[in-house]
């Protein structure tokens, strides 16, 4: 972890600072502002000598080293830092650091491209970034805070964007990164917003390349280690050090929120980089990005099969109805929701026409396409599925993936990425030889299987996943499978429970929305579990009609699954356990 204050055990503390024990950092933030003024500059004149003199690194590899020769990449720090030092200690604000003086900051591979005080109220985002057009009023009456933004350079043909967003009072001392959707290309503006109004300390990045097609990896394989990786890892390390220039402190803790590929991100982060994070959350992870990619394929074959395979979006609600009708009395409790789909077998053939077509039945073929969305998608040589299919109740959301045409956010791996060939035909994709070729080519770069997470979970790391049993873009049993091949790695359950637990969430969509009650405050419970060892044994979800709460019920870690007491509102999470 980066460290800008300027520490030694032996002397004291120089400037607020973060120690460690027992690899968890531990506060002193206000330590300073209590001390006498006159102390308190000559002990920072000292610390300042210190940095002109070798050797930077300790034997203990203390903190000042540390944060020295990263942000010098292993030289001195130029006399421009100790003027800046020299600046930070004489503003007259409680900050280390003025807004507009870290546009002077110096970072590896890095420009800060933007250092900026937003007056309360002021911000509006560029046109046409993500979040842009949604609703003004998560960035109406914002605080006032520094906007950072920079560029990042780890490769040379790497331009990678990020943005660092900081209270400029009321900082909660944390720093919450955002994930990203899709194939990424912006920066959420909304998510800066909200995690701003909480109180932290945040940033988002737009992966190394703009808009949301995967075309820029063609003739660009470090944009691609970029997008795979590479991006969310340096916005992780610079951001925590513009946090340490301007409050003069670390974040006492960092936490990574995000769903889909935020979700894989933050998955990678916990194999890849266990040291960026001290809470994960991981939502609707597409983790396995090579496999889930073919699937654009493998229903774009189904779906246009031949021309009646097709089933015309008016007729999603009649199979839902009838997916509810059968699974939903099976979990136990018959209120509209499937809450343990896998235990239910629903054939799609209780809706065949008995003559013709019509809006209320499904012709034989449209019954097959039906079969194949729920069906998992499999090696068509050794019949081992790559990959799991939907599951009833997911069907409203089917047209994103099962239209005329097959979703690029798929297909573009394919074309870009494996076959290099933007007028590649998707149905040609050979699911044996072509999936395989997609596995080694990858490599475990982009995709986010390793199910190795003892590094993460060794050093006190939470990863708090979730998915939702309704999911129309990633199939929720994905997210099962990956949890379970971390149990087998790791030992079983009772190695991992109380540092990484998933949640399902029946009747939740992909990442948002559904039949379900699908509003939860993943956030709040995984700081507890970090902050204050209090793991999550269930999260309170609601759902909302027109602005109120009309039902809320327990979302509990997997196996175990919200039920009801017997007595009691079902609309009312007090009369649900998890079991
Ligand atoms: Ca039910």
């Amino acid at each position: 972890m980066l460290q800008i204050s300027c520490v030694s055990r032996k002397r004291g503390t120089i400037f607020p600072s973060l120690q460690r024990r027992g690899g968890r950092a531990i506060k002193n933030r206000n330590t300073v502002r209590e001390r006498p003024p006159r102390l308190r500059l000559l002990r920072w004149l000292r610390s300042i000598l210190l940095m002109a003199q070798p050797p930077l690194l300790s034997e203990e590899g203390n903190t000042l080293g540390q944060s020295v020769h990263i942000f010098f990449g292993g030289h001195r720090p130029p006399l421009q830092f100790m003027v800046l030092a020299l600046f930070v200690f004489t503003a007259p604000s409680a900050l280390a650091a003025s807004c507009e003086s870290l546009a002077g900051l110096k970072l590896p591979d890095s420009t800060i491209t933007l250092a900026q005080t937003i007056a309360a109220g002021a911000f509006t985002p560029p046109a046409g970034a993500r979040g842009a057009g949604g609703p003004a009023a998560v960035f109406r009456d914002l605080p006032e805070f520094c906007r950072v933004a920079a560029t990042l350079r780890p490769s040379t043909d790497s331009d990678i964007k990020i943005e660092v967003w900081l209270l400029a009072s009321g900082w909660n001392s944390k720093f919450e990164a955002n994930g990203n959707g899709g194939w990424t290309g912006n920066i959420s503006y909304a998510a800066l917003a909200i995690a701003l109004r909480r109180g932290y300390a945040t940033a988002a990045t737009d992966t190394g390349h703009e808009g949301g097609s995967g075309s820029f990896a063609l003739g660009h394989p470090e944009k691609l280690i970029d997008f795979a990786y590479r991006a969310v890892h340096e916005m992780t390390v610079q951001s925590k050090a513009i946090i340490a220039a301007y409050y003069g402190n670390n974040p006492k803790f960092s936490y990574w929120n995000g769903c889909s590929s935020g979700g894989k991100q933050g998955l990678k982060e916990a194999q890849r980089f266990p040291e960026d994070y001290d809470g994960i959350i991981a939502g609707a992870p597409a983790n396995y990005w090579t496999h889930l990619t073919s699937a654009a394929a493998w229903i774009g074959q189904a779906v246009n099969k031949t021309e009646s395979s097709y089933i015309p979006p008016t007729k999603y609600s009649l199979i839902h109805d009838a997916a509810v009708q059968a699974c939903d009395s099976q979990d136990g409790l018959k209120d509209g929701l499937i809450s343990n789909p896998m235990s239910c077998k629903f054939d799609p053939k209780v809706l065949e026409c008995k003559d013709g077509d019509a809006a209320t039945c499904l012709t034989s073929a449209q019954v097959e396409t039906a079969r194949v969305m729920y069906s998992p998608i499999l090696n068509r040589r050794t019949k081992e599925p790559l990959l799991p299919g939907f599951e009833p109740g997911s069907e409203t959301g089917w047209g994103i993936v099962a239209g005329h045409q097959p979703t690029s956010l798929g297909i573009d791996h394919w074309k870009y990425v494996v076959f290099k060939d933007p007028n590649w035909d998707y149905k040609t994709l050979n699911f044996d030889s072509d999936i395989a070729l997609a596995d080694k080519q990858d490599n475990g770069s982009i995709n986010a299987i390793d199910p190795n997470l003892k590094p993460f979970l060794s050093r006190g790391g939470k990863l708090l996943q979730y998915h939702g049993w309704s999911d129309q873009l990633i199939p929720p049993q994905s997210s099962v499978n990956y949890y379970k091949s971390v149990l087998d790695a790791l030992g079983g359950a009772g190695k991992v429970r109380d540092s990484y637990r998933l949640f399902m969430a029946p009747g939740v969509a992909h990442c948002a929305g559904g039949d379900g009650p699908s509003n939860f405050d993943m956030l709040t419970a995984l700081e507890q579990w970090v902050e204050n060892g209090k793991a999550p044994d269930q999260i309170t979800a609601s759902h909302v009609t027109n602005g109120k709460v009309d039902r809320t019920r327990p979302l509990c870690p997997y196996p175990q699954a919200a039920t009801y007491k017997g007595t009691g509102s079902i609309d009312d999470a007090a009369n649900f356990v998890c079991k």
